[in-house]
This record gives C-alpha cells, structure tokens and sequence, in this order.
C-alpha cells in the first residue's frame, strides 16, 4: 500500500511540472502505458495469493482511474491556458476606424460609348466590331476613295505597308459586314472602336481617338429614317428637349451628305459662347451611302438604299462636359477620370 501512495505522490510531482501537451503524453505512458508503472503493478498480481487478489486489485484500480483523472484534467486546464493566451495576442478592437474601399469605375469614353450602344440596341441594331490594321482595300478602296484620292495621302494615315494600315475611321466594319451577309440582308449595325490619323497631337488633335459609326441598310430606308434616328442620338446625348438641324456637306461615301448640328444645350438656341451665337453645335456627319459603296460591297442600289453617320467621342465628351483639351483623356490622371465616377 506504502508503494501505492508513493507512486501516486511522485506522479503528482511529476504532472505539476508538465505545461506542454507532449509532456503529458510522456507521462501519461511513464505511468499508465503498457510498460508504465502503474500497469507493472497491475501485472504484478498474478504473484499474489487467491485471497490477497481483490484488495490489491481494486487498490491498483482506483490508482488507475486516479491518474488518469488527474491526466484528464491537467490537459483541460493546459488547453484552456492555451486559449486564453491565444485570445490575449489576437484581441480585435473593433472600435477602430475601417478602411476606405475605393471603387473604381469605367472611363467617360467607355460610358459615353456605352449609352451611346444601349441606344441603338434599343433601336433593334448590332454592334460589331473589326480589326484596326486594316488593308487599303476595305478602308478607302471600297468606300469610294480611289486611289489617286487626297485622303489617302500617305502623310495622313499610319501605313505599316503599302496596302496595309491603322484604320482611319470604323467604315471598313460596315464593308466587313455587307460582304459578309451577301448584297441579300438588311443591315442595321454600330461599330464603335479606335481609330488613327497621323495628326500632330494638340488640344483638339489625336493621332488616337474613339468613334462611332452606324450604317442601316434595307428596301425602304430614305433620309426621314436618318434624321429621326439622329434626332434620338442627340437626344440622348444631350437631353430630350434638343432639337437637330442638318446641313448640306460632302463626304465621298455619301450622297447626299450632311453635318448634324444640336440646337445649344447651354443657351437653348439663343446664342452664347458655347455655340458661337448660332444657337446650334455641330456634333456629326452622315448621309445616304453612295451607290458605288453599295455596288461594291455587293448590295444592288436598284433595291437597297442606305445611311450611315459618324461621331467622335471625344468631341461629344468634350462639348458635354467643358473639356478643352482631348489629351485629358488618355494620361490617366486620376484627378480627372475621378470627375466621371458614377
Ligand atoms: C459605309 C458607308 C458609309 C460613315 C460616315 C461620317 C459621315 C462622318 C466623321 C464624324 C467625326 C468622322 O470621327 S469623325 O472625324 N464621320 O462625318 N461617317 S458618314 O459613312 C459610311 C460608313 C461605311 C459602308
């Protein structure tokens, strides 16, 4: 019995200088394992008389469970310690002030374009897209600018090769597309995109600049068709009490050509500095394709007729929000591009 209480007391020593859970481990095998101590006293009692057997063994029994007990709760109380030191280093004072989120939003040449295109989606037309180095054959050939034209000045476009350049203006998607549906469909597309002239940059020139242009082609398009559908686009842009006025022009892919001016959104037509006290601000071309452009993308102009029109986006940026100078929009400063977050 002596042997008993002082097994127990040197276990007890022993566990009050554990405070790791790989300590008590060791231990708990020291004392409880298969070859621990406690189990060699257990092992012990095949020695023993008939008689002697059930005291010692319910003697060793409670050792046992006393052990073990005391194993049980010294690993609560190492891990509660654990925790409460864990919860001390990882305190949140969630009174502090958060971070800013900052959220981003798209460029005003992207927002512009963008409702520029939930109209005309609206209008039942496609957006198509095209390539920019385009050949001299889809950009001018084909629009009725031949060869000898003034336009295709090699010291006005970007040439990578005699026959091949960045494209001038979005005109070769709409040749794209009437070769593509055959001369037999009508068309009824938007084709926004980039754009390159060999311009020297300044407040109102970029070599680089955005445009849109829309083309409908079908049996019955007249330039009544034109006018109310540009009316709607300077709407858009510019409020719903605007008013357009058309102007006779020339372009080579058109005939008859105009330029489109919106009645003054500052002055409302009676005349200020914005418009030159004309009451009216020129916004974009148009007219009805010219039969050769038809003839050559394959449409017979017999049964087809058509309009088209083009508009700078940076010009209708320009005129809507005060910009005087178009590199404003390609330099990134965020004190400007922040003017448009929406
Ligand atoms: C095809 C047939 C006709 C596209 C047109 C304009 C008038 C026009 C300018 C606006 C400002 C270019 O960005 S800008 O400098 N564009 O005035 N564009 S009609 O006519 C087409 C296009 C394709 C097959």
């Amino acid at each position: 019995m002596e042997a008993f209480d002082s097994l127990k007391q040197s276990f007890l020593k022993a566990l009050e200088t554990v405070f790791k859970e790989a300590e008590l481990a060791e231990l708990k095998a020291e004392y409880l394992g298969k070859k621990g101590k406690v189990t060699q006293l257990m092992q012990a009692m095949k020695d023993l008389s008939p008689e002697e057997r059930p005291a010692y063994g319910q003697k060793v029994n409670q050792l046992k469970n006393e052990l073990s007990d005391a194993l049980n709760a010294h690993k609560e109380a190492l891990e509660n310690a654990r925790i409460e030191a864990q919860l001390a280093t990882e305190k949140i004072d969630v009174t502090l002030p958060g971070h800013d989120m900052s959220v981003g939003s798209s460029h005003i040449l992207t927002q512009i374009v963008e409702s520029i295109e939930d109209l005309f989606i609206g209008l039942g037309y496609q957006i198509k897209e095209g390539p920019e180095i385009e050949s001299d054959e889809y950009n001018f050939e084909k629009l009725n600018l031949p060869k000898n034209h003034p336009a295709r000045d090699m010291q006005d476009s970007f040439y990578i090769d005699p026959n091949t350049l960045l494209r001038t203006h979005t005109s070769p998607v709409q040749v794209r597309t009437m070769l593509e549906y055959g001369g037999s469909k009508p068309v009824k597309i938007i084709c926004p995109g980039k754009v390159y002239r060999r311009d020297d940059d300044d407040a109102t020139h970029s070599h680089q600049f955005m445009q849109i242009e829309g083309l409908v082609v079908d049996q019955k398009t007249t330039m009544a068709d034109l006018k109310g559908t540009l009316l709607k686009l300077a709407q858009t842009m510019f409020g719903p009490d605007r008013t357009i006025r058309l102007r006779p022009s020339y372009f080579p892919f058109t005939e008859p050509s105009v330029e489109v001016d919106v009645s003054c959104y500052n002055c409302e037509g009676t005349g200020c500095s914005i418009c030159k006290h004309t009451g009216y601000i020129e916004i974009l071309g148009a007219g009805m394709v010219h039969d050769n452009v038809l003839k050559m993308s394959g449409y017979d102009p017999n049964v087809y007729q058509g309009f088209a029109f083009g508009i700078g986006v940076e010009r209708i940026a320009m005129l809507k929000y005060g910009i005087e100078d178009i590199r404003h929009f390609y330099t990134n400063d965020m004190r400007f591009l922040r003017m448009f977050n929406q």
